[in-house]
């Protein structure tokens, strides 16, 4: 580290923000995302999630048939500042068959926002990501969206919110009627309104403060035919809530709630400077050889993103470090721990999605991305100092299967060559079969819209068009024994696959097969994937 960076190290830590945002699909995560990065100055002309031809496309959403299909396929990773803060922004896909994705994401992240359609309520895969959250204990934010649309009543809402996920709200802001009738928010904290203007741009986010819930200015902005009722809401809220506790946010007991629309851009401004004022900086981490502090020297990170061809003119693969600890410096050595060895991080960039600016420093919560040239593991752990293991990052048992294959002879290699960079992604997982070998590889998944993207991908990606032959495997289990050693002369009439690490596997039928590969033997522990595997366990939690 050289000398100038030492006076200012605590400071660049310590405004660090990296936070995601989570929810089933459709919520706005990428309409947020935009209108975000719009305020952070990153672009100055928010796109659209599908818009009409023509129109700018979200710039999370940068894979092509991200942009065809309107939905979130992989994650994405963003820096901006704002209010003197270093934000990095993570923006997740929904839906639940890239939910692995959005699992690994937020190992990177420290605080959470949660989005809430206002129609919907809270959904099933918002629940279980929310579940994810509080195992990994981090701060979580509700941003309520999609206020410019007819929704349940905010009070039954809250009360939703409370009852599903089990975690107490603080209102921060409160709507001022919903869908045809949205005249804005009341910012309980500020006592401001803040009106809403749905055809007049230009007046989004005017600001009216108020004295309280008597001041006449309330009858001169709102319409009589809501305000008794928008008065009596917030006047059980104030009489409810007490003051707001900061502490109890940060140790996840409270939620601070606040509502808006993302794709007007209204009241995006306020959930940010709320994120300001409360967000916290890089939290330790643990590893297996002890914690790890954010303002410790030493430099620190994992991988917990692999990502290739995001520029194609490149063809180039990109590692996304979550730094952890210490400063990273371009063209810095490390000790990688899994190869045991040092490397130089060569070329580094921060990333607007795809768009790729050259990084020379970085610090503790900052996630930069790496180029790879095939050294790095999702969940490989680096440091500038004595080899560190940060936690394993999860990977999902497969439950689709599908054997891939080939017309054209001369292609076949061309597609080992992308499944082995798809699959290093994350994006499936491989397995070759013992008796018909690489060229026929099999693919495992979680969910179906995988196995599109995968086309896609090799055709997009790789100019190969596969054949894709569903098998009629849904359980794939990793044998070791006891120490954690792989078994290959298994008791019974199983073949074993091996994995993209030449690790041996089984591919079952059905739960009833996995249970008579047990009974016969009963010394074996059959991993759910490969991270369990190594750990010893037979499953790793979340
Ligand atoms: N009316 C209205 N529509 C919105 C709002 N926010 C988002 N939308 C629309 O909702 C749809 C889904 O938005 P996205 O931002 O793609 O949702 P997402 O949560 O990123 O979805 P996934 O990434 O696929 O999980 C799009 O058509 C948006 O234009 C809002 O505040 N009001
Ligand atoms: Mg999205």
């Amino acid at each position: 580290m050289s000398e100038l960076n030492v006076p200012n190290f605590e400071n660049e830590v310590l405004r660090r923000r990296t936070f995601a945002i989570i929810s089933h699909p459709d919520a706005g995560k990428t309409t947020l995302t935009e209108k975000l990065i719009y305020h952070g100055g990153v672009i100055h002309e928010a796109g659209e999630v599908k818009g009409k031809a023509g129109t700018k496309a979200a710039t999370s959403d940068w894979m092509a048939l991200e942009q065809q299909r309107g939905i979130s396929i992989t994650s994405s990773v963003i820096q901006f500042d704002y209010r003197g803060q270093r934000v990095n922004l993570l923006d997740t896909p929904g839906h639940k068959d890239f939910s692995e994705d959005t699992y690994r994401t937020l190992v990177a992240a420290d605080s959470a926002v949660m989005l809430i359609d206002v129609a919907k309520g809270v959904e099933e895969r918002t629940k279980k990501l929310y579940e994810v959250c509080r195992y990994r204990n981090i701060p979580i934010f509700t941003f309520i969206n999609k206020c410019d649309r007819e929704g349940k009543l905010p009070l039954e809402l809250i009360d939703e919110i409370e009852s599903t996920l089990k975690m107490n709200c603080y209102p921060m802001t409160w709507p001022i009627g919903l869908g045809g009738q949205f005249q804005g928010l009341y910012h309980r904290l500020r006592k401001e309104i803040l009106l809403y203007h749905p055809k007049h741009e230009e007046k989004i986010g005017e600001i009216i403060p108020v004295s309280g819930l008597d001041d006449p200015k309330w009858e001169e902005y709102i319409s009589p035919h809501i305000l008794p009722q928008v008065k009596e809401e917030i006047e059980l809220v104030d009489g409810t809530l007490g003051e707001f506790s900061k502490e109890k946010f940060l140790s996840g007991e409270i939620s601070p709630v606040t509502f808006g629309s993302a794709k007007q851009n209204f009241a995006v401004d306020t959930f940010l400077d709320l994120f300001t004022d409360l967000s916290p900086p890089p939290a330790p981490r643990k590893t297996k050889e002890g914690e790890v502090r954010p303002l410790d020297k030493t430099f620190t990170g994992f991988v917990f993103k692999i990502q290739a061809n995001m520029d194609r003119r490149h063809r180039d693969r990109v590692a996304f470090v979550r730094i952890c600890s210490g400063t990273f410096e371009r063209g810095m050595k490390v000790n990688h721990a899994r190869l045991g060895r040092e490397i130089r991080l060569a070329h580094s960039a921060q990333f607007v999605a795809q768009e790729r600016e050259t990084v020379d420093t970085a610090y503790a919560g900052d996630i930069v991305g790496v180029n790879d040239t095939g050294n790095f593991q999702i969940g490989d752990s680096i440091t500038s100092g004595k080899i560190v293991h940060f936690e394993d990052i999860p990977k999902f048992p497969p439950e689709l299967f599908a054997k891939l294959s080939v017309s054209d002879a001369m292609k076949r290699q061309k597609l080992q060559k992308g499944l082995k960079q798809i699959s290093e992604e994350g994006a499936v997982q491989l397995f070759i079969d013992p008796f018909i070998g690489a060229q026929d590889p099999v693919v495992g998944v979680v969910g179906e819209l995988q196995f599109e993207v995968l086309l896609y991908r090799l055709q997009d990606e790789y100019n190969i068009d596969v054949r894709l032959n569903r098998l009629g495997f849904t359980v794939a289990r990793w044998p070791r024994d006891k120490d954690g050693n792989p078994v290959t002369n298994l008791n019974g009439n199983f073949t074993l696959y091996r994995d993209m690490n030449d690790q041996p596997v089984l591919l079952l039928d059905k739960e009833w097969d996995l249970n008579w590969a047990k009974k016969e033997n009963p010394d074996v522990i059959f991993a759910s994937s490969i991270t369990a595997a190594r750990t010893g366990k037979a499953q790793l939690e979340l």
